[in-house]
């Protein structure tokens, strides 16, 4: 194996055990929340899954080795560090050789789980089709690992930053189950309603985890969307975020914000709009998302 792995202590005892591991990011923590909240989400993230019976795996480049489960003071590492590469699909490898440090987006966290063997993810909101791509064609890589890469997501839909029509429609081009947990609609991140029916619907953890063998075992390659709806208490309404989300998104343009800069540019400036009230649903949606992740987990590993 040319790749430079390490795997924390408790991901190691998991493994030799064959006890469910649960895969975290580590993008959300350096890119997604300010500090310190993005630190604390992250630890109250890992006793969630802990406590709803699996191990947290949270994966990230840190000198040019990849982690598979960070120790106390590299979490807070990320959440304080500045000039973290994000790291997805395109650039992963590059950083290894480099020796560099970097966290990882929804698509580099499946490869890093996958490699380690790690079958289901939790995180907020997946990146997809930004709108006024037919201009910009930004689409994000995360849609196209989910295609790929065998992992189950649990997310909270995504984010109405997003086109989500046409979110939609390229996971349904590339093959992707996109299953709403316990709702006929899918949930839009900060709203638990986007006006859009899913394409499936599951609501138990041992259906999602038996669609993901039953994949494998059709020699299907990709994993799963599980788009989880925000609980009632932290939801924001859509009407209450429309005009913030197009503030936020003119002043990218007008600034001349690409790329990889797009999707944190608009959470913090979100962030701000909302006088942080968009942190809290944020935090919140996570949390729900690693109860469901730990979950199905447990599922597979029955
Ligand atoms: N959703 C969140 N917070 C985040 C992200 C998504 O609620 O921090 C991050 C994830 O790591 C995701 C990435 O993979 O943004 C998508 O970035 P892009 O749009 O540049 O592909
Ligand atoms: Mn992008």
């Amino acid at each position: 194996m040319t790749i430079p792995m390490n795997f924390s202590p408790e991901v190691a005892d998991a493994r030799a055990n064959g006890t469910p591991i649960v895969a975290l990011e580590s993008t959300i923590i350096s890119h997604g929340m300010p500090y310190p909240q993005n630190v604390e989400t992250a630890r109250r993230v890992e006793a969630t899954v802990r406590e709803n019976g699996a191990t947290p795996a949270t994966i990230a480049v840190i000198n040019g080795v990849l982690h598979i489960g960070l120790s106390d003071d590299e979490l807070e590492g990320f959440g304080q560090a500045e000039g973290i590469l994000k790291l997805s699909r395109a650039d992963m490898a590059a950083c290894i050789a480099s020796g560099k440090t970097g966290a990882t987006t929804v698509a580099a966290t499946m490869i890093g789980a996958h490699l380690a063997g790690i079958g289901v993810f939790a995180t907020g909101g997946i990146g997809g089709v930004h709108k006024g791509a037919e201009e910009t064609f930004d689409i994000s890589a995360d849609l196209r690992e989910l295609a790929e890469t065998p992992v189950t997501v649990v997310a909270a839909g995504a984010k109405a930053i997003l086109d989500l029509p046409k979110t939609l429609e390229v996971l349904e081009t590339l093959g992707v189950p996109v299953i709403a947990f316990g709702q006929d609609e899918f949930p839009a991140f900060w709203s638990r309603s986007s006006g859009m029916a899913a394409p499936l619907r599951m609501d138990t953890a041992d259906e999602i985890a038996r669609a993901q063998l039953i994949r494998r075992d059709m020699g299907l390659p990709g994993g799963q969307l599980i788009a989880n709806p925000i609980p009632h208490d932290a939801e924001i309404s859509a009407d209450e975020l429309a005009p913030i989300i197009a503030q936020a998104i003119s002043e990218a343009d007008n600034q001349g914000i690409g790329a990889k800069s797009v999707t944190p540019f608009l959470l913090g400036r979100i962030f701000e709009l909302t006088n942080g009230k968009s942190l809290e649903s944020n935090i919140s949606l996570v949390l729900n998302n690693a109860k469901l992740a730990a979950k199905i987990a447990v599922a597979m590993g029955k």
